[in-house]
């Protein structure tokens, strides 16, 4: 087998990608700086439970620890990344989606970057809220207090500097995705652009 295959023969890198050893930081603008004592989590929309979370109210409910490839749609592919935080089945779980709960749009801090994925997405094993980067506190840069991880899909579907997350009965465009990213962005499928989704 190639560079590609790992011993057990299961491929890691998607197509298109390359490995690196470094942590680009990518968003729109700015880095956002959270205070995280203020910090609350807004969840609403097509849930039986609408509420808000502390920062404090998510750290104890953390259950989850993964250790995961990602992969950016620029081309990067960074390998073994630990995420720790709640995991979705267990926010899924408190809040009690409808349903008519289709979609999950994730609105964050920078100036209301979003963007939105099929429930499914997040009715996965490896998705969740993250809190921790290598066993401590995300950093601003990465996207801390909170942060989406769904490793299944290109790195911008992992919304930083979370803010609120909304259930949605119709699916919306996100930031990138209204710049013709693809909505699906499956990086095994190569689904990079909106053209060919
Ligand atoms: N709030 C917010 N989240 C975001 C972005 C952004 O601009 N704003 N950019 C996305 C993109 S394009 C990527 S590749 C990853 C980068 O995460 P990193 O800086 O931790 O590598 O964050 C994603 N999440
Ligand atoms: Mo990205």
């Amino acid at each position: 087998m190639n560079n590609n295959s790992t011993t057990n023969n299961i491929p890691r890198l998607p197509p298109g990608q390359h490995k690196t050893k470094k942590f680009p930081v990518l968003q729109k603008g700015r880095i956002a700086h959270i205070n995280r004592e203020a910090y609350k989590l807004q969840i609403e929309g097509e849930i039986e439970y609408p509420r808000t979370f502390s920062l404090d109210e998510l750290n104890k409910l953390k259950d989850k620890e993964i250790l995961t490839d990602i992969h950016c749609v620029t081309t990067w592919s960074k390998f073994d990344t630990r995420w720790g935080g709640l995991s979705f089945i267990k926010l899924l779980d408190l809040v009690k989606p409808r349903t008519t709960a289709n979609f999950v749009e994730f609105y964050c801090a920078d100036k209301g970057f979003t963007t939105t994925v099929p429930i499914e997405r997040i009715q996965v094993d490896n998705a969740l809220l993250a809190l921790t980067y290598e066993g401590i506190p995300i950093d601003d840069k990465h996207g801390g207090p909170v942060r989406v991880v769904i490793p299944d899909l290109y790195f911008y579907k992992s919304a930083k500097w979370l803010a609120k997350i909304t259930f949605l009965e119709k699916d919306r465009l996100g930031y990138w995705e209204r710049r013709g990213y693809s909505n699906k962005a499956d990086p095994w499928k190569e689904q990079r652009y909106r053209s060919n989704d």
